[in-house]
């Protein structure tokens, strides 16, 4: 279906790029796939391109943005060299797509099957129990025209819930074993459980809770730090991804 996936309203750097591409904002969402991509290029050399939208002008709802993900929502990863280009939404599908093409010694992943598993856990979990839950506190503390008390406190509760589902987890409390990374065995490997994690629970003070309230996550807040002191994370956060 290639010769449907691009118009002449797609824009240039997209319907031309050679090799990976990215379309992307620099928001968690976003942020998750770009960090991959840097770590990968750290690993291996990995070289791709990215297009850089501005979601408030709602370009992704337009026909050029739904063909490549009719879900209308970013990031979305073209691969330009498979044939037909292959398109891949949703942030998960996407690690997991460059972890089997890109990650070819498994640096971000795991050969046993077992850890690989406890990966697919850990990043179903955020996917589906963390970014909706955050992305809501978010959204109904800052976007939505009216301050509704009932959803923002219902979706700071659930967030604050998921922390605690991941401190449990780092912690070791009912194992005995600390963990310094989400998935793994012993004390975890930084995969793509934690890039996909990271860039949600790191803006933790952005979406508004207090100093107070994440104290009650030790070891959760010591993973922030870890991770964030990877030169691929703070440059898949970083200047390259703020649109000017
Ligand atoms: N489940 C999707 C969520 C993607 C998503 O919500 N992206 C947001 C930015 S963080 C977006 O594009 N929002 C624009 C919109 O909703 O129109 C994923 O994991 O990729």
């Amino acid at each position: 279906m290639s010769h449907n996936l691009y118009t002449s309203e797609t824009p240039d750097d997209v319907k031309n790029a050679k090799g990976i591409h990215l379309v992307t904002q620099n928001t968690p969402n976003g942020q998750a796939v770009q960090i991959f991509l840097e770590e990968l290029k750290d690993a291996y050399g990995l070289e791709w391109t990215t297009t850089l939208i501005n979601i408030s002008t709602n370009v992704q709802k337009s026909d050029w943005f739904l063909r490549l993900d009719p879900n209308g929502r970013i990031p979305i990863l073209i691969d330009n060299t498979q044939s037909p280009p292959f398109t891949v939404h949703e942030t998960s599908a996407e690690l997991f797509y460059l972890l089997k093409f890109a990650d070819k010694q498994d640096k971000f992943g795991f050969t046993n099957d077992l850890e690989r598993n406890q990966a697919l856990q850990w990043t179903f979990f955020w996917h589906g129990s963390g970014a909706p839950y955050q992305g809501q506190v978010n959204h109904f503390s800052r976007a939505a025209p009216e301050k509704i008390p009932y959803a923002i406190t219902r979706f700071k509760n659930e967030t604050l819930r998921v922390y605690g589902v991941l401190e449990i987890h780092l912690s070791g409390k009912y194992t005995g074993e600390p963990r310094e990374y989400l998935a793994g065995h012993g004390k975890g490997k930084y995969s793509v459980a934690d890039i996909k994690t990271w860039p949600w629970v790191k803006g933790w003070e952005r979406t508004g809770f207090t100093k107070e309230e994440v104290s009650a996550f030790p070891h959760l807040l010591k993973w922030i730090d870890r991770i964030a002191e990877r030169p691929a994370v703070q440059r898949g956060i970083g200047d390259a991804y703020v649109q000017s």
